[in-house]
């Protein structure tokens, strides 16, 4: 019988050990590397990472997965207009803006609802699916240009979430107990920017940015990133919102876009990117879940053209997504993943947490301090948490994520 248990505990041990990260295969995060003949030299300072390691990245994983990022030149203000001075039973002032650049071809609408109180206001920008309207649960606010996606219809008219379900579930964000808890919330549906169409995508993606090479062809997740930045440029022209506790969240594709935001761009504060799986959190090398040659074989729009080249072996990637993560130290991140979601890969996204978490030890920052998967420790600069159930963010995910930005914007960290 001792003989029977001792073989299934090594099969289990065999198992778990072929679907666990070998680390060592992991592009170094701090290490010397060499890409394309060009050698990049040990990183052993905090200077060394954001002037010498970090542009270098920001350039490979542009060239090698998100494609090129079109010019950091903010929108113009075309309008501005009040849509309700006391929405959500007079919690909030709700407004829409639209800035636009005829150069890029791109009208991009805004909404934003503050709360009542004196600011200024710390913010969550969030990706709305369905326009603006389904964030705010507003008819009034400007639907996306081409539409919206037909799935949305389903949403518009699913009834609300059941009143004995413990953690429904919801398809928008929490307004009222974001605005009772002090966070202004401003939105942009990605469909302004880039229809998630991989058969019309190419040419906005094209004309967003026309000087990218071919293979590194500016792709939809880093276009939809770059909304984030967009909509930064114009808060931070507004006195009302603090820009020193400016958060983004987002879900799946567009946690993945928010992944990108955050590495791309030191203006944002904090990130919660939710289940954001394959191209966002979790490592591209990772066997679980969704591979990198079904990501790029069903949605070729979303990445560089040269992504795909790494579909049969992942392996050869130059870089992967701890180093995205390093990116965003030491400013806060929040990863959520779900049990029954095993094609976002949650242990994927677990093991590029840790494997970033030599960039925050270098600036002065802890990497995850938790015991367990589950139980985030919200006072940490990676945070993770594995809760049960499926693909989709619930009441308690979106509390978790108030949790963490309460306890990172009690002391502001830009001077
Ligand atoms: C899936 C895709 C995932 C994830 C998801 C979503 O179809 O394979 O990478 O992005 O969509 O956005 O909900």
């Amino acid at each position: 019988k001792i003989y029977t248990t001792l073989v299934i505990l090594a099969a289990l041990a065999l198992a778990k050990g072929a679907i666990a990260q070998d680390m060592s295969a992991l592009p170094p995060i701090l290490g010397a590397k060499v890409y394309k003949g060009v050698r990049l030299p040990q990183v052993n300072s905090p200077h060394d990472w954001r002037d010498l390691r970090a542009p270098l990245l920001k350039s490979i994983f542009q060239a090698e997965v998100y494609g090129r990022l079109p010019a950091p030149t903010p929108l113009n203000l075309i309008s501005k207009i009040t849509v309700d001075e006391a929405a959500f039973g007079g919690l909030g002032r709700l407004e829409e803006a639209v800035l636009a650049s005829d150069a890029l071809k791109v009208r991009l609408h805004v909404a934003y609802i503050l709360p009542q109180t004196p600011g200024p206001h710390p913010v969550v920008i969030v990706t709305a699916f369905c326009g603006n309207g389904s964030t705010f649960s507003d008819d009034r606010l400007s639907l996306p240009a081409g539409g919206l996606p037909e799935f949305c219809a389903r949403f518009k008219d699913a009834p609300p979430p059941a009143a004995d379900d413990p953690d429904p579930y919801l398809f928008a964000p929490p307004i009222e107990t974001l605005l009772k808890r002090g966070y202004a919330v401003a939105s942009f549906a990605t469909a302004d920017l880039v229809i998630d169409d991989k058969d019309t995508a190419i040419i906005p993606l094209h004309l967003m940015n026309p000087s990218a090479p071919p293979d590194e062809r500016l792709g939809a997740i880093a276009a939809w990133g770059w909304g984030y930045s967009k909509v930064i440029d114009f808060l931070e022209t507004d006195p009302r919102f603090d820009p020193k506790r400016q958060a983004i969240y987002g879900h799946s594709r567009n946690g993945k876009a928010a992944m990108t935001a955050a590495a791309f761009d030191d203006r944002i504060d904090l990130i919660f990117a939710h289940q954001s799986g394959r191209g966002g959190a979790s490592l591209s090398r990772s066997p679980v879940g969704e591979q990198v040659s079904n990501i790029t074989g069903g949605f070729p729009h979303w990445f560089a053209p040269n992504y795909a080249r790494y579909g049969d072996d992942p392996n050869r990637l130059p870089v992967d997504q701890h180093e995205l993560i390093g990116l965003i130290a030491p400013r806060p991140v929040l990863l959520g993943a779900g049990v029954d979601d095993q094609w976002a890969d949650p242990e994927g996204a677990w093991q590029a947490a840790v494997a970033a978490t030599p960039v925050y030890q270098l600036m002065g920052h802890k990497g995850p301090t938790q015991t367990t998967r589950e139980t985030p420790d919200m006072s940490a600069d990676i945070a993770y948490f594995l809760r049960p159930g499926r693909h989709g963010t619930t009441r308690s995910d979106w509390g978790r994520f108030m949790d963490f930005m309460d306890s990172h914007f009690k002391t502001p960290r830009k001077p």
